[in-house]
């Protein structure tokens, strides 16, 4: 079965509510959705690289990586998608070509993650099946922004218990640490609290962790550089709470090196940030075999990501609830149709449908796209 046509999309999601982390607000979310078109089949995989502002007012240059939707639609366009046109369909290939290109792994995630759906919907399993998931719903929980004051914040968390989830992470940043978080542990002694911050720290700043060792927190996210694993191994050493690394993990050698050092005693896996599907197993793999769990984190996905990222939760080795919230957490208007809801136990459904399970509205992501190409015929 050939590849014929790959449809290129640059699509702007309007955020509910703007999210802020230690290195920017966002307001709108930006994505690049692929649809891969084979033998009357097609499968959907969707880039979660930043976008920069196009409002100059708002000019910010801090992104959780290095890659933007420019970026990945260089590598797309020019490396990735004309080295697969008119050739078979093969996930395997995809890795392979993505290896050769070196980095970019967010362009070739969204790829592979089209070509998973493809192959999943030819087996006719869902892919949560094809990857060897284990469950049919996950444990999730909210990850909530930086607020303007520490009673923004109690009124978030209090609507988001609300809603049911049980599971809360708040994000930090130097001047919105301590003080927040403990009123959050005083006021909701027994909620599965962590905080993430998204590299906004130094070494030097460990006497702010060493504060939080009491609070009881699941874990402490990404406190260090955005590259870094040495000085996460310095400052895990110093703590009780484990230390999670996001940003820093984008390989299988990554996740070895840092657990061989002690750097850290949990992974967030993201598929998007560790190129695809296929190495975000083989890393949960890893994990399982050391007995360090992992749970599935979130880059504001649509619809499109969000079902890859239930299917991988799905992973017999993500033992932590994820950052996989209801649709309706975080866009005006989404383009699949059943959005994912959130049920009562904190979880949400893994999709059971063929491949990634979901609908797209074709009339719906029109609307919201705002560039386009296609390849092929
Ligand atoms: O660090 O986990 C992060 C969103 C954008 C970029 C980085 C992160 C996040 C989140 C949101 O925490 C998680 C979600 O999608 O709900
Ligand atoms: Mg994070």
């Amino acid at each position: 079965m050939k590849i014929e046509r790959i449809d290129m999309r640059l699509v702007r999601m309007r955020l509910k509510s703007p999210f802020q982390t230690s290195f920017a607000t966002e307001w709108n979310r930006d994505c690049i959705i692929l649809s891969v078109h084979a033998d009357g089949l097609t499968g959907w995989g969707e880039c979660v690289a930043s976008s920069v502002s196009d409002d100059v007012s708002n000019r910010n240059f801090h992104l959780y990586s290095y890659e933007t939707t420019t970026t990945a639609w260089h590598a797309l366009k020019d490396f990735l998608i004309p080295q697969l046109i008119d050739q078979p369909m093969s996930v395997m290939r995809v890795v392979e070509i993505g290896e050769q290109l070196r980095g970019h792994g967010m362009a070739r995630a969204a790829l592979e993650a089209a070509l998973w759906d493809l192959t999943a919907q030819i087996e006719g399993i869902p892919l949560a099946r094809a990857l060897g998931g284990a469950r049919d719903r996950v444990p999730v929980g909210v990850s909530i922004g930086i607020q303007p004051s520490i009673d923004e914040m109690l009124k978030r968390v209090d609507e988001f218990l609300a809603q049911g989830y049980r599971r809360v992470k708040l994000k930090i940043q130097p001047g919105s640490d301590m003080d927040v978080v403990k009123r959050v542990r005083e006021t909701h002694p027994d909620l599965l609290l962590q905080v993430d911050a998204n590299s906004a720290y130094t070494l030097g700043d460990a006497p702010v962790f060493e504060a939080m060792d009491d609070l009881r927190l699941l874990m402490i996210e990404q406190p260090l550089g955005w590259d870094d694993i040495y000085e996460h191994s310095k400052l895990q050493a110093r703590l009780h709470t484990p230390i999670c690394l996001d940003e820093s993990i984008h390989s299988l050698g990554d996740a070895l090196l840092a657990i061989e050092m002690k750097a850290m005693k949990v992974i967030n896996i993201k598929p998007a940030r560790v190129s695809g599907f296929t190495e975000a197993r083989r890393i949960h793999d890893v994990c399982r075999a050391h007995g360090i769990p992992v749970w599935c984190g979130g880059m504001l996905e649509t619809g499109i990501g969000r079902a890859g990222n239930l299917a991988v939760a799905s992973m017999p080795g993500f033992t932590l609830p994820g950052d996989i919230s209801a649709s309706d957490r975080y866009f005006v208007e989404e383009f699949i149709d059943a959005p994912f809801a959130l049920n009562p136990d904190s979880t949400i459904d893994v999709p059971s449908g063929v491949g990634l399970g979901v609908q797209v509205d074709l009339k719906r992501l029109d609307a919201l796209t705002v560039r386009r190409e296609a390849f092929g015929v």
